[in-house]
């Protein structure tokens, strides 16, 4: 028997931490946050060996939601923070998690630079069309008739298109994913972190408080009739001309995740504490 035989296995329980959500009753995180641990304990990797970074939004309170690592950061940043920290310590699995305002709006440009580097992460978007923690403003992929306090009359502005967007920019993995199917969402996300390079899961996720008419998502959300492609073009295709709601992986590519030359993997601790006494 190995020493990692010898270890107990772990149930999603263990990947929960003591600390109670602070999100809206009902609000589609929780599934996400039930997924993660699911995904994880299926694949039975450490909580040690895991470190899920965010940035800011209702979404990004999950680090502290596991008993994994975890890093809370600034607005539209996690991606940043995850990158480093996944080419600093490649032995870890690296979960970059958030909303689709602090990913598509403050944090857009690191979503393609994230997508083109490819280094070996998992980025999982919850997202609500809509800013949750800030009382419901409208964000990148609000549609462009949606009446709130802030734009009474729509933003008339056409959504982003985040799947298109991973597709164009050099995403290895294009999954989408809906809350209130957790334990295919898990399948999906255990999926993903298993793939080499930059895997990009958007989950739709309702804000049951901004955004109550999302709870009919689940009459809309159903599975990919087609299986994962590794033809760009095809996913380009399908990803351009579903309905939005076509939930399973899209697109498998095969590229090589990026590891950078001329570093020692892992850094060694005491070489880094080194470094900052010099
Ligand atoms: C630099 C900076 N700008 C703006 C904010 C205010 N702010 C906090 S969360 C947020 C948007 C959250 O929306 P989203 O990422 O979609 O997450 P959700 O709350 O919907 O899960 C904004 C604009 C901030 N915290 N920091
Ligand atoms: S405001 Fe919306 S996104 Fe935030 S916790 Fe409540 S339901 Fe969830």
């Amino acid at each position: 028997m190995n020493a990692a035989e010898k270890l107990e296995a772990l149930a999603p329980a263990a990947y929960k931490s003591d600390y109670k959500p602070v999100w809206c009753p009902g609000c589609g995180d929780y599934s996400v946050l039930s997924s993660i641990t699911k995904a994880l304990a299926s694949l039975q990797l450490r909580p040690e060996n895991v470190a899920v970074v965010s940035g800011i939004g209702c979404s990004s309170r999950i680090p502290a939601y596991t008993t994994c690592y975890g890093f809370h950061g600034v607005h539209g940043r996690a991606l940043a923070a995850g990158t480093g920290l996944k080419v600093a310590r490649p032995d870890l699995t690296v979960l970059v998690t958030g909303g689709d305002g602090d990913g598509y709006s403050i944090g857009g440009n690191h979503v393609l630079h994230a997508c083109r580097r490819n280094v070996d992460l998992t980025y999982i978007v919850m997202d609500n069309h809509v800013y949750g923690m800030t009382k419901g403003q409208p964000s990148p992929t609000t549609e462009p008739d949606w009446k709130s306090k802030l734009a009474p009359a729509g933003t008339g502005l056409r959504e982003f298109h985040p799947l298109v967007v991973a597709l164009a920019s050099g995403a290895n993995f294009i999954a989408r994913a809906f809350s209130g199917d957790p334990n295919g969402t898990a399948g999906l996300l255990a999926e993903a972190i298993r793939h080499p390079g930059f895997s990009f899961i958007e989950i739709l996720s309702p804000c049951v408080t901004f955004r109550p008419e999302q709870r009919a998502w689940k009459d809309l959300a159903h599975p990919a009739k087609v299986a994962a492609t590794a033809d760009p073009v095809q996913a380009a295709r399908r990803i351009l001309t579903d309905d939005g709601f076509n939930v399973g992986v899209l697109y498998k590519g095969n590229r090589p995740a990026f590891v950078p030359s001329g570093t020692k993997h892992p850094v060694p601790v005491q070489d880094l504490e080194k470094a900052f006494e010099t």
